[in-house]
């Protein structure tokens, strides 16, 4: 990654890039990546290659409901919680090259002090209305009902598990009050209404300022699903949003009267953006203040479509309210990513977990980023596909891209040893192909100034399919043979264009961009080639300069690893089926003695046949340690004859006798079901169980 060294930094115009803070209730998955943090990475590595002057931030969200509910669930303490998923989700973003220039976390210190110093200063200010108002309650826990603690119907969409503060399927910002039918997540009851005292950030007192400033100075700018949001919200009248809780977990509201109240997770949040600056400019020798106070400064919010309202109405008030802040420039919020036609879903372990896809494809983190970026959902849900990531994988990354820059290599060491060869006079062709090189570094800015990364990815490809086609058209492997000039003009062509994949790619593909940079031996040059140079520079490569020897930049992705995949997802399926699966509702009451009229042994099936003519009956020889006797069996749809003759079962063997298509059946095997609609053997899994034996 080249920085500019000669530009100094107050010439160099600035930025602050924030993506989203996960929250530390579980690892990251693909739809991450896709909405939120591979845009955010290629936009920043982007503007470092281009010298801009970066602040690229982020951290965990360490405080909301989401923490103790899944502390509760996990039968530990909610700081154990945040222990573990900050360190798995910071591993997760160093090991796909999220370059953050710092991750922090909202349990940190100087987050606290900045995020209470903020509430502060409005309070002070007079920006917060207090009022006690009735809040839901839930008796049987004995806690005030606020965010993830209540799910009900969304007042403005008809959602029925929006939460309390937000409905996900419309990104609404919610009272809990809102709610439609809201039931308590803690113990399913319906909740009571309760008097607390909170204090309330009045939107509506902003709505001038945000119909201004993102109605009117955001129209052509902001992506239409955003400004689209953000003015229904305005235009269906902002009102005041409680900006405290009553929580034991979070961020104690720092003024005298508030005892047993915590900040709201969305207060302090996105302040969290400004205490990873300064944490990072603390660290690094440097002012945090330009990055946020400095009109120059342009700050971009990387985040998904359901964290709108808090980006676009809620933090911006916020800042506003603090006086000397920027406001966000762009806020380019991705839509959601689908996994196989189903949403994306944490609870239901419906995902690809980047930890556990490097464990199934190490090395190949590129490959996931180019295909998420491809794909991604940009204006629109889209669906991440196993067959659409091999695809990418094999007919792209490997069969243009990888092909490309592998024959330059080889043909350059195999021709030349190595060393980039003196051209002779260009043709039209040359000509006309390293003019079309020299046009992608704005071709790429043009797609990534305005957020379009799906088409930034394209047009990377298309660099790669010009050099394919070229040596394709050039074929120096035949004109080898009795036109070395020539040879030596196409080879220096195409390891211009191999040259410039290696700087432009850098942002999409930094894995590969480095691998290609060392085959290139790019270090070794006086001075690095940055994004411009690919346009400005008469020469990439010089001749005479040396490269290493070929190795291969991606590998096919082979079917039954794609079919691995699916079978793991369809065995999540399974099992969320059976989880979810309709219990049979009990049935009427017996008494004990219509219970030990049941009869049921322990048995073996020692002979078995399929009964002619039928799809789902066996005709079973079971020894039942009283008798062997024939029984009448539905199972032929679950099991073959064959492969149950051996096997124990219980038999209910006081059963009257009946005729089932002419064979005397006495008795029943006891069975039950999967997930699947397979039947199962209920029978004792101790093989020392003697036919005969009773189950009672
Ligand atoms: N923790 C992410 C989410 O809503 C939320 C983002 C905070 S950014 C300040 O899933
Ligand atoms: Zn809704």
């Amino acid at each position: 990654m080249s920085t500019n060294p000669q530009a100094p930094s107050q010439t160099r115009s600035r930025y602050t890039v924030t993506a989203a803070l996960p929250y530390t209730n579980g690892p990251i998955h693909i739809g991450h990546l896709a909405g939120v943090y591979v845009p955010a990475d290629i936009y920043v590595r982007y503007l470092r290659l281009t010298h801009r002057d970066v602040a690229f931030v982020c951290g965990s969200d360490e405080h909301g409901v989401a923490i103790p509910m899944k502390a509760k669930k996990e039968g530990v303490t909610p700081e154990e919680i945040i222990d573990k998923y900050h360190s798995i989700i910071k591993k997760s973003f160093v090991d796909f090259g999220i370059s953050f220039d710092n991750y922090s976390r909202t349990s940190a210190k100087i987050h606290h002090t900045t995020a209470s110093d903020f509430f502060k200063k409005m309070y002070r200010q007079g920006d917060f209305l207090e009022e006690t108002t009735a809040q839901l309650y839930d008796d049987e826990a004995q806690q005030f009902l606020a965010d993830r603690f209540v799910i009900g119907t969304c007042p403005r969409c008809g959602y029925e598990e929006a939460y309390g503060d937000q409905c996900e399927n419309c990104g609404s910002s919610l009272n809990a009050t809102d709610l439609i039918h809201p039931k308590s997540t803690l113990t399913g009851t319906l909740p009571t209404l309760k008097e607390t005292k909170h204090w309330f950030l009045p939107l509506d007192r902003y709505e001038d300022f945000l119909r201004d400033w993102i109605l009117e100075q955001h129209k052509t700018d902001w992506k239409p699903n955003v400004y689209g949001q953000c003015k229904s919200w305005i235009d269906d009248g902002l009102k005041p949003r409680a900006v405290t809780r009553d929580l034991d977990w979070g961020i104690p509201v720092p003024v005298a009267s508030a005892k047993g109240k915590v900040l709201y997770v969305w207060f302090d949040a996105p302040i969290g953006y400004v205490s990873s600056t300064k944490e990072w400019a603390e660290r690094e020798g440097k002012d945090w203040e330009p990055y946020w106070k400095d009109k120059n400064t342009k700050l971009l919010h990387f985040i998904g479509k359901d964290n709108i309202v808090f980006h676009c109405i809620i933090f911006p008030s916020i800042l506003k309210a603090m006086g000397d802040y920027i406001l966000p420039e762009n806020v380019p919020a991705n839509e959601f990513l689908n996994l196989e036609g189903n949403k994306l879903s944490t609870s239901k372990n419906w995902a690809v977990w980047l930890h556990e896809y490097l464990v199934e494809f190490p090395d190949m983190q590129d490959v996931l980023r180019y295909t998420l970026t491809a794909n991604a959902p940009e204006t629109k849900d889209n669906d991440f596909t196993w067959k659409d990531f091999q695809a990418r994988n094999n007919n792209e990354l490997v069969a243009i891209f990888g092909n490309f820059v592998n024959r330059v290599v080889v043909l350059t060491n195999k021709y030349y040893e190595g060393v980039v060869p003196e051209p002779g006079a260009f043709n039209e062709v040359d000509q006309a192909t390293l003019a079309k090189l020299r046009t992608f570094p704005q071709t790429l800015s043009a797609s990534l100034d305005r957020y379009r990364f799906r088409e930034a990815s394209q047009e990377l490809m298309n660099l790669a399919r010009l050099g394919n086609k070229y040596l394709a058209d050039e074929e120096p492997w035949k004109v080898i043979k009795q036109d070395e000039e020539r040879v030596r003009t196409i080879m220096y062509v195409a390891l211009q264009i191999v040259s410039a994949l290696a700087v432009l790619s850098e942002p999409f593909l930094p894995f590969t961009a480095k691998k290609l940079s060392a085959i290139l031996q790019l270090s070794s040059l006086d001075k690095e080639t940055d994004w411009n140079d690919v346009s400005s520079r008469e020469t990439l490569l010089p001749s005479g300069h040396n490269i290493g020897q070929a190795s291969l930049l991606f590998r096919k992705i082979e079917d039954k690893e794609i079919q691995a995949q699916l079978d793991k997802l369809e065995a999540t399926k399974k099992a969320n089926a059976t989880e979810n699966k309709a219990i049979m509702p009990q049935k009427e009451t017996i008494t004990f003695d219509d219970f030990s009229k049941l009869d049921i042994r322990v048995g073996t099936i020692v002979e078995a046949e399929k009964m002619p003519k039928t799809k789902k009956l066996l005709v079973l020889k079971v020894d039942t340690g009283l008798d062997t006797r024939t029984i009448v069996s539905g199972i032929a749809e679950s099991f073959s004859a064959e492969e149950i003759v051996g096997k124990k079962v219980s038999v209910l063997v006081n059963l009257a006798p009946r005729a089932l298509r002419g064979v005397e059946s006495e008795g029943m095997i006891l069975m039950t079901e999967n997930s699947d609609g397979k039947l199962v053997f209920v029978n004792p899994d101790e093989d020392a169980v003697g036919n005969g034996e009773t189950i009672s």
